[in-house]
């Protein structure tokens, strides 16, 4: 953990520095008249991330991998890593669970466990793309050839059954959704019927949604390719939507910024999906080529601003309440660096995004005046609101600076000493 004390004696630092460059920032919101400071950071501090267990560890690709030393070898010591991200960050406070990677034996146990570190439970992930025992009837069934796609009804069943476990776990620990995303697809043309494959997916999903309890949502996330290389069932957005509409009420959209064809209008598809009252949430990552799950800001930072723009105007000036969580693979860096340096990158476009005058850009655009809708877009886009973030962080007892403290208590050094240097976080 790192405690209060050592980030505030960390803050001191930096608070000089701080205090002038918000000073300067605050007034000059005030003398451009959109929202004050004070306005975007009451959202700020009201505006919640989650990250995924599987991230807390070093990804790979098949040609590798690259593991840093004190991976977190439990549940439990996952949920730590949340916590010492949000006493950081002030902003990270849940983590999402993937069955059976997590498969905690002593749920409410585990439920007190992160309740006790102000860490919430969010969407439950099941895995239908591998072949696990607890999820394949101890080896009798493979997902080789897809889960709820599967032409074998065995396999289907299997499929169902593991998902409507994840519910009940999930029940058990507070959460309050169901994330959903199948690997099902095809590799070859022709090896399988397109129609028969969606039609069972559909099928599958339906059924699983009437296990949801009161208050749950499912999301379906969409893939284009990967691991199926000819085919994905679940492909784009328009499939994600009609899967959504036939597995029920309680079924939304995710969208993962990663699972898209390069140069893809993401954030044309979340206007879409929030038009249709279908969108569900975000798995934030960034990318050059394909699913690369970079660093969520590090390549396309005026894709993440506009995607904030579309979900402010969806929300008619306020972000709606979806499930935000990061989604990423943390090939060479520090994975806890990695998020802090996300955190940051999704919180910075958030408070961009507020920054725009949307009286104005709707009367440009009503005006047919495309020059004055850009230029409204790039005042705040290049608005530096570094300091609005770094001041609602030191204002909850965060760090002005999350990757100083974390490098400066040596926090990864001390995760080497506990938990070792050959340490696997996750099953893949
Ligand atoms: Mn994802």
């Amino acid at each position: 953990m790192i405690d209060r004390n050592a980030i505030a004696e960390h803050n001191r630092s930096s608070e000089l520095r701080l205090a002038r460059d918000f000073e300067h920032l605050a007034e000059v919101m005030a003398d451009d008249g959109v929202t004050t400071a004070e306005c975007v950071m009451t959202k700020l501090t009201g505006f919640s991330l989650a990250a995924p267990s599987w991230a807390l560890g070093t990804g790979g690709s098949r040609f590798g991998r690259f593991p840093i030393g004190g991976e977190p070898r439990t549940t439990e010591e996952k949920i730590d890593d949340v916590a010492v991200l949000h006493s950081l960050t002030g902003t990270v406070d849940a983590v999402s669970l993937h069955v059976p990677w997590d498969d905690p034996s002593d749920p409410a146990g585990l439920r007190e466990y992160a309740q006790a570190q102000g860490i919430r439970f969010d969407a439950m992930n099941t895995n239908t793309f591998q072949d696990n025992p607890s999820t394949t009837d101890q080896g009798r069934i493979s997902y080789k050839y897809g889960s709820l796609a599967n032409s074998d009804p065995t396999v289907r069943e299997a499929a169902i059954a593991h998902n409507k476990q994840v519910i009940d776990l999930g029940v058990a620990l507070g959460s309050s959704a169901l994330t959903v995303w199948l690997a099902d697809g095809t590799n070859h043309p022709g090896q399988a019927d397109h129609r028969d494959q969606f039609e069972r997916v559909a099928d599958g999903l339906h059924q699983i949604h009437e296990h949801l309890p009161e208050g749950w949502a499912m999301y379906t996330e969409h893939k284009p390719y990967e691991p199926a290389f000819y085919s994905t069932v679940n492909q784009d957005w328009g499939s994600s939507l009609l899967l959504a509409q036939a597995a029920g009420d309680k079924a939304y959209c995710l969208v993962d910024l990663g699972h898209h064809l390069p140069n893809t209008n993401i954030e044309q598809i979340v206007s879409r999906l929030a038009m249709v009252g279908r969108l569900g949430g975000f798995h934030f990552n960034d990318s050059k080529y394909g699913d690369d799950d970079l660093t969520t800001g590090s390549i396309r930072p005026f894709q993440l601003f506009l995607i904030f723009h579309e979900l402010i105007r969806a929300g008619d000036g306020r972000l709606p309440e979806l499930a935000y969580m990061i989604d990423q693979s943390h090939n060479i860096k520090d994975p806890l660096e990695d998020l802090i340096q996300s955190t940051e990158a999704i919180t910075i476009a958030y408070a961009q995004a507020m920054l725009v005058d949307q009286a104005e850009l709707s009367d440009a655009q009503n005006k047919n005046d495309a020059a004055r809708a850009q230029q409204i877009l790039q005042t705040a886009y290049r608005t530096d609101t570094r300091p609005l973030v770094a001041e609602t962080r030191r204002r909850c007892g965060a760090a002005i600076d999350p990757l100083g403290v974390y490098r400066g208590v040596g926090y990864r050094e001390r995760l080497i000493g506990q938990r070792g240097t050959s340490t696997v976080a996750t099953g893949l």
